[in-house]
């Protein structure tokens, strides 16, 4: 063991000097400058961590987990529509019975444009009784609005040789021609010259043998042909 001790007690008298001395047992103290065992080196601070190292590769995917429990019943759907089979069945039904009456309709003389039926029997009678008879077989006196139907009109005046009353008529206000429904109308054919309102009471419309208009009165007897 190294302890310290003034020198005046190991000696020489010229220098006075610190030493380190040990003991043994049975033997004398050996003693150093305690500069040769007492001074060490500096040392400087701690220096800063270094940077983190890189990342290591991914290891092995673990085991796949037990299953979770069974849920509990859900609450009770909606009805649902009506299956689109059953729909469509019953309109191709119904289309299929549509073409049916359309061709015995055609036997019957009935004739077919894009949007209409016009139908008559050949009889003849005033404008307001042609109304009524066509009214009564949930009709209308026929009106044509555009030049196909004017043609189907014309089919049934040239068939029966009658001319025949339309649908148009200019009571309310001379020289405004409406439809039964007081629409103005949106499509003509007149005569050359017509209408001209003769004698003041020409308020009805009637067609001739070649589809073209005249206004006539209305209580003449002419064909009369209905449209639905
Ligand atoms: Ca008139």
């Amino acid at each position: 063991m190294w302890v310290l001790i003034p020198f005046n007690l190991l000696l020489t008298a010229e220098v006075l000097q610190m030493v380190s001395c040990q003991y043994g047992t049975g033997t004398p103290p050996v003693c150093r400058p305690i500069s040769d065992v007492c001074i060490l080196p500096g040392k400087g601070e701690k220096g800063e961590p270094g940077e983190n190292g890189l990342r290591g590769s991914m290891g092995p995917v673990g085991k796949k987990g037990p299953d979770g429990e069974k849920g509990s019943i859900g609450p009770k759907g909606e009805k649902g529509d009506t299956g689109p089979t059953a729909n469509m069945s019953r309109i191709y039904a119904l289309e299929k019975q549509v073409k049916k009456l359309e061709s015995v309709m055609k036997l019957q003389g009935v004739m077919k444009t894009s949007e209409k039926y016009f139908f008559s029997n050949g009889k003849t009678m005033t404008y307001e009784d042609g109304k009524t008879e066509c009214s009564n077989a949930g009709a209308m006196l026929a009106a044509p609005r555009n030049y196909h139907e004017n043609e189907a009109v014309l089919k049934f005046v040239v068939q029966y040789d009658t001319y025949a009353y339309l649908g148009i008529s200019d009571f309310e206000k001379e020289g405004s021609f409406v439809y039964l429904d007081g629409q103005p109308i949106i499509f003509s054919k007149w005569y050359g010259g017509q209408p001209y309102n003769k004698y003041g009471y020409y308020n009805c419309v009637q067609m001739y043998a070649d589809g073209t208009w005249t206004d006539y009165k209305c209580t003449a007897s002419l064909l009369i042909i209905c449209e639905f």
